[in-house]
């Protein structure tokens, strides 16, 4: 039997990388790949097809959907959310219309193929706004409902489109003669700060963790945008790749809501700055808060409460914080700039 195709937009990023290689090892998805830049060609082996274009070229992405019968998108394609204060039109065109016009695909596409095309949609903790670190120190984990109040763009954008996934997959064109074709299936997963052996994020604010590990295993100092105390979850990658292939392999049946909570570990910057001398003495971490970036890490959340995600489909992170350190972050780490 022909293999079911996933396309993956923001293929060249953090997450595209490490979900391609896991897919590619799983060997059940054949993957069409699409940034905005050529796939290496170590990825490009791996994919069944590799699109160079931008999200929201309609042109582009109808090519895409005719070409190929997609069972499931992960977008993953955005603007983080220190770029996206940078230029926050710009990030709302990225994050908002080119979301919107891949949900138009994945739309069309399931009303083809009279089934509901999955969508696959990593959100973050920047759609949550504690106003202050005493709150935040109060209110400790967060449930899915609670904060929902951003103060970035990027938030502002992640929380919208949660909700127009939500409406596709329920309500699209209620009122239209269209009303009883197959919608799609919208599963959103809200990510904290994402740390991976492979690569070293950019654009975003929770960057401070990878950043500080990267520097320390190249010998570079590093002088840290937050304080010490700056504390948000995060989580290894091999747990959000494997957050993304539960949640599409879920049974629908079992999902309560189209937005999960996933967690891992609670970390302040000073307790990463200590895992990474301990791995590399000679690491050379300062700090140097930058107002406006600290701000942002202060209204997200120590914590999150993933306890729907457990319930509903199993979500069980592999990697607490010194697993994450001492088997998959350092060893990898050692070896990547060894070489
Ligand atoms: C960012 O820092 O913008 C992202 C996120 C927390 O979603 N890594």
């Amino acid at each position: 039997m022909a293999k079911s195709v996933v396309l993956i937009t923001g293929s060249n990023g953090e997450i595209g990388h490490s979900l391609i290689e896991r897919l590619h090892a799983d060997g059940r998805y054949a993957v069409v790949s699409l940034d905005l830049t050529p796939a290496p060609s170590a990825l490009r082996e791996w994919c069944t097809a590799s699109y160079t274009g931008n999200i929201m070229d309609r042109y582009l992405m109808d090519q895409i959907a005719a070409h190929h019968e997609i069972a499931a998108v992960f977008h993953l394609a955005a603007l983080l959310s220190t770029r996206g204060e940078r230029d926050p039109e710009l990030a709302h065109q990225v994050n908002v219309e080119g979301t919107l016009n891949l949900l138009r695909v994945a739309q069309q596409q399931s009303a083809r193929l009279g089934r509901p095309v999955k969508f696959l949609f990593p959100s973050s903790i920047a759609v949550y706004g504690l106003p202050d670190t005493g709150t935040k120190r109060k209110v400790g984990r967060i449930k899915e409902e609670e904060w929902n109040v951003p103060v970035t763009m990027y938030g502002c954008n992640k929380l919208y489109c949660e909700h127009l996934g939500r409406y596709f997959t329920h309500f699209h064109r209620q009122l239209g003669a269209l009303a009883n074709v197959a919608r799609l299936d919208f599963r959103s997963l809200r990510f904290p700060g994402l740390i991976s052996a492979d690569t070293v994020p950019t654009g975003g604010t929770s960057d401070f963790g990878p950043e500080m590990l990267h520097s320390a295993a190249k010998g570079e100092s590093y002088a840290c945008f937050v304080g010490e105390d700056a504390q948000i979850p995060f989580m290894a990658m091999p747990d959000a790749v494997d957050a993304l292939v539960q949640l599409l392999d879920a049974d629908r049946d079992r999902l309560s809501t189209t937005v999960y909570n996933v967690g891992a570990f609670s970390v302040s910057a000073s307790q990463i700055a200590a895992r990474v001398k301990a791995a590399f003495p000679g690491a050379e971490i300062s700090y140097a808060p930058d107002p406006v970036r600290s701000k942002i890490v202060d209204s997200w959340p120590e914590d999150v409460d993933d306890s729907a995600a457990r319930r509903d489909w199993g979500w069980n992170p592999k990697y607490g914080v010194e697993r994450a350190f001492d088997e998959y972050l350092v060893p990898s780490i050692r070896k990547r700039y060894a070489t």
